[in-house]
């Protein structure tokens, strides 16, 4: 069967001149902290990230090893008023669409109007392909999607081997009761199968990066013709055992490790062929098997040439000092830290499972090892109040001002499909959500209301959060003129719907 696979743009995100502040000094801390080593022609490239679709490659790179043959689309950034980007894409789709037998969809939340719209487009003029879609909006809304677009199949959450029975089905003709992991429509009715269970990553085939230019002409790629990637998300372990009531991650209560030679691999590949001088371990939880980390950072420190890397991680009591000089002497920069709220009470109740206190201390210890530390907060969950909110204002504060944290992300907390609270919502004092998911992009616009806060005290709060944070950073950096000039060109051209893909 030949198929194509499509990551749809997500719409873009307009700011507030605060957030676009607080952007320029997230990105502006992590150039001068930790991307120090990246030159003008990196920043230049980082406007062609946003077709690389790891999930996407993944499965495209099983899916060949099965014999499938596959085609990749994907939209390129923007940093016009008018964003072209979905018309551009479906005209490429149109334009070729008769080539293939299945043509795969693969939003978030906030692009999903965007696929069913491609969707539809692509079902007028051809009304035999057949119509998927995956990723983490459709394992979370199967019914409703097929109940409502001109999509014929979901392929719920992970795809590889579940789209690869699939693609087998149908090519033979045979009956898709037996794919476990779909959910289709068959006449009037919707059927869901049974879950897939989780397939072990350890030896997956590297993402396909060859099929990222597949459907881009050179000149749409100038002057290199190719995406680069000067920072590389690479995920040695994939899952958490946590369970956080917000977490919208269905690649829960299960981790797999990667091979770590698979993983050496993968890396020496971007660097050789995609440019990549920085490296992002996208592992939600680094710190779950330290020695199985300890081995990551070894197998990436004993790699020829200098080598930078940052990991993300929840708070591990039992990280020890000689750990994180260990983990900085492989070439570890920075550690990624969800610690989420300023009120221990809160944490307890959102099912974080960590205490304020231990995260100050890791933070403190990899500080003094010479560890940078990220650190993620959140506005507005569930039973939020003014004072929870506050508090973790205040805390963040602290921790960048005492330089415990080196850099910070705020984010005000948006109620996806498929977390609990979303699913749940009087349990969890959520009086509203909001039913356009074309908001949901990295704007920040309240979601839901909470007993103790409207969406206007929520959206305050954030913004106030937001004015909190770039009034410490300009303390510690210095005027937006007097940081870009420091940075003379080693500074992203800024557009944040897209600088996402970056850092
Ligand atoms: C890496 C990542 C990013 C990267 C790169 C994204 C990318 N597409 O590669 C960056 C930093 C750009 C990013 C940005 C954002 N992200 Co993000 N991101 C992730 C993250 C951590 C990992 C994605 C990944 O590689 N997973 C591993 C691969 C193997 O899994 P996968 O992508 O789900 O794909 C598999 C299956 O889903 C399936 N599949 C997927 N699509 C399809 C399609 C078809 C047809 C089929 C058959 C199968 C299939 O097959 C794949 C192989 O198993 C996820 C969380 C997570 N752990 O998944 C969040 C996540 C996807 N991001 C999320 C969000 C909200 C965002 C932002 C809006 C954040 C913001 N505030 O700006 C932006 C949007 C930017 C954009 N333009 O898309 C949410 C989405 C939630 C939702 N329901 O919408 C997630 C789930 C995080 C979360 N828990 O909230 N993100
Ligand atoms: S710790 Fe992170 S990945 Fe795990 S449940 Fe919480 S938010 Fe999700």
């Amino acid at each position: 069967m030949r198929i194509a696979l499509t990551a749809v743009p997500v719409p873009p995100a307009p700011l507030s001149l605060i957030q676009q502040d607080y952007y320029f000094y997230l990105f502006a801390s992590r150039i001068e902290g930790v991307l120090g080593h990246l030159d003008e022609a990196d920043f230049l490239r980082f406007k062609y990230l946003e077709p690389v679709h790891l999930g996407l490659l993944a499965l495209i790179a099983f899916l060949e090893k099965e014999g499938h043959e596959c085609s990749f689309f994907g939209p390129l950034g923007h940093q016009d008023e008018t964003d072209y980007r979905e018309e551009q894409l479906l005209t490429k789709i149109l334009s070729r669409a008769s080539e293939f037998d299945l043509i795969g969809f693969s939003p978030i939340t906030a692009s999903y109007p965007a696929a069913r719209r491609m969707a539809a487009a692509v079902r007028e003029e051809n009304p035999d392909v057949w119509l998927a879609i995956g990723g983490p909006h459709a394992w979370a809304r199967d019914q409703e999607i097929l109940m409502n677009s001109d999509f014929d199949v979901v392929v719920r959450k992970e795809g590889e081997a579940t789209t690869s029975e699939l693609l087998t089905v149908l090519e033979e003709g045979g009956s898709l009761d037996k794919v476990a992991g779909i959910s289709y429509r068959e006449g009037n009715r919707i059927i869901r199968n049974p879950d897939r269970p989780r397939l072990d990553r350890w030896d997956l085939p590297l993402p396909a990066y060859e099929h990222l230019e597949d459907n881009f002409a050179p000149g749409e790629l100038f002057p290199e013709k190719k995406i680069m990637i000067p920072i590389a998300r690479v995920t040695p372990a994939t899952g958490c055992l946590n369970d956080c009531i917000w977490c919208a991650d269905f690649w829960k209560k299960d981790i797999t490790w990667q091979n770590t030679s698979r993983f050496q691999e993968e890396v020496q590949l971007l660097r050789e062929e995609r440019g990549s001088r920085y490296f992002y371990l996208g592992t939600h939880d680094f710190f779950h098997d330290i020695p199985a980390a300890l081995e990551v950072a070894r197998v990436l420190g004993e790699m020829d040439g200098e080598i930078a890397w940052e990991a993300q991680t929840r708070v591990n009591p039992g990280v020890t000092r000689e750990n994180l000089r260990e983990l900085a002497k492989q070439g570890c920069r920075c550690l990624h830290l969800g610690v989420e709220s300023g009120s221990q009470e809160l944490l307890n109740t959102m099912g974080k499972n960590i205490k304020l206190e231990e995260a100050r201390k890791l933070c403190l210890m990899a500080r003094e090892e010479g560890i940078h530390t990220h650190t993620y907060w959140i506005i507005g969950v569930p039973e939020e109040s003014r004072d929870t909110a506050r508090a973790t204002i205040a805390t963040m504060k602290l921790w960048l001002q005492e330089g415990v944290s080196s850099s910070a992300e705020i984010n005000l907390l948006v109620g996806y499909p498929g977390t609990p609270f979303y699913e749940n919502p009087s349990q969890y004092g959520v009086t509203w959500q909001s039913p356009n998911y074309s908001t949901y992009d990295g704007r920040s616009i309240p979601t839901f209301a909470t007993s103790k806060l409207t969406t206007r005290d929520l959206e305050y709060l954030f913004q106030l959060a937001l004015d909190e944070y770039c009034s410490v950073m300009s303390f510690r950096m210095g005027s937006r003129e007097g940081v870009l000039k420091r940075l003379d060109r080693r500074f992203p051209s800024f557009n944040p719907a897209v600088m996402e893909a970056a850092f």
